[in-house]
């Protein structure tokens, strides 16, 4: 059977891991669990932190306990990791009110019942901590020499570093040393701007407790266009629905190049990889797979009500002059869909089964029918 590391590299989620063989040995023979850390810097997630959610996901679904971080404690500091400059310090107020709308986000992609996904927030250890005490417990193992080295700072040496930023990464390994305590969290996942910091705290785990931790780093996704994920003229492409209607979101993916639609399906839907390849053999490899991501993804994030299939196998039929069962914005009538999608007939008949207006088409999950959470197959 396929181990979660081969789900994730398959898929392209791996860039860098800590000791390849012993991480891929133990993600195959054992429940393990992993963090990924989210500074709440603003009041919802955009499209970069899909590749972590996802990840953490794919964890979840094969057997593992993720463990979402927000950064409330953090995000009082600010990553230096791979930022030109010095962020904007955030009131409390503004941090504790960002973590609480990134939770909501978050619990839409994972499943967190029954203790099978944890949701923490770094401030309920971090703020409580004392100046003296961490410095002489945990400053002491970490060499400034070593940290001025560091890939992620090594920008900020020339334009200029606050004591306050560097810091931070004695924060984050902390964190990974608390959580290899509190809930034997065995691995800290991250984009690979985190590699100094996710190191950081395998080195401190090390150090304290004498015991082997692991990280893996997710590649910086960008577009066959060479631009970033997630950035259109409009401006940056939210999480929430309030800030990038289902509508906008739809329309981003749907607007993906066809370069770029088999890599992006592997990453942001759950679509059997076996699947995903198959985009390459389709006679309209563009449209028909474009619009299979474009609804899948859509359906991950806007959760609605009737469910409308987005299969990858063929376009959703054509209907009178052109206009396109499923979709966003087109109300079907309710005896035609009835007929078209075999599986849907064997559901109760209540009214229309409608499209969402402006929304994507809805996901199935495996047999057909939309769900909620973990058990969502888009
Ligand atoms: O214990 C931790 C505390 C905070 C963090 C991680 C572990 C957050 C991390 N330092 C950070 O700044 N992450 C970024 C953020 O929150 O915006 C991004 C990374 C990206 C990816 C994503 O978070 O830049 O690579 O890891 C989840």
């Amino acid at each position: 059977m396929k181990s979660v590391y081969d789900v994730l590299s398959e898929r392209g989620f791996v860039e860098q891991v800590t000791d390849e063989a012993e991480a891929r040995r133990i993600l195959a023979e054992e429940r393990v669990t992993c963090y990924i850390g989210f500074d709440p810097t603003a009041t919802s997630l955009h499209i970069g932190s899909l590749v972590p959610i996802m990840s953490l996901a794919h964890m979840q679904r094969n057997g593992h306990r993720p463990i979402a971080l927000v950064g409330g404690g953090t995000a009082m500091i600010g990553d230096p990791s791979g930022k030109t400059e010095m962020r904007q310090v955030l009131s409390k107020e503004k941090v504790d009110a960002n973590a609480e709308a990134i939770k909501k986000q978050l619990s839409q992609y994972l499943d967190f019942s029954e203790g099978k996904a944890l949701l923490v927030n770094n401030a309920d250890w971090l703020l409580p901590l004392k100046y003296i005490e961490f410095l002489r417990d945990i400053g002491r193992f970490f060499s400034v020499n070593r940290m001025l080295a560091a890939e992620s700072y090594r920008m900020r040496l020339e334009t200029g570093l606050n004591f306050i930023e560097f810091n931070y990464m004695l924060l984050q390994a902390y964190d990974f040393l608390y959580l290899f305590q509190k809930q034997s969290c065995l691995f800290q996942m991250g984009g690979n701007d985190q590699w100094g910091n996710i190191v950081a705290g395998i080195d401190l785990v090390r150090r304290v407790e004498g015991k082997q931790a692991y990280g893996i780093t997710f590649p910086l996704i960008t577009t066959s266009v060479g631009t970033k994920m997630g950035k259109t003229e409009k401006g940056t492409v939210w999480l929430d629905g309030a800030l990038t209607s289902p509508h906008e979101y739809y329309q981003y993916w749907i607007n993906s190049t066809d370069a770029d639609v088999e890599r992006f399906m592997a990453l942001f839907t759950f679509l059997p990889i076996e699947e995903v390849r198959e985009v390459r053999n389709l006679s309209d490899a563009g449209r028909g797979g474009r619009r299979c991501l474009a609804g899948r993804v859509g359906g991950l994030r806007d959760e609605t009500r009737g469910c409308i299939p987005v299969p990858l196998e063929h376009d959703p039929p054509r209907e009178g002059r052109g206009r396109r069962v499923g979709h966003p914005g087109r109300r079907e009538a309710p005896g035609r869909l009835w007929r078209r999608h075999p599986r849907l007939r064997a559901l109760p008949r209540g009214g229309a089964l409608q499209v969402p207006r402006r929304g994507p088409p809805q996901p199935r999950t495996g047999r057909g029918l939309c769900q909620r959470g973990a058990d969502k197959n888009i």
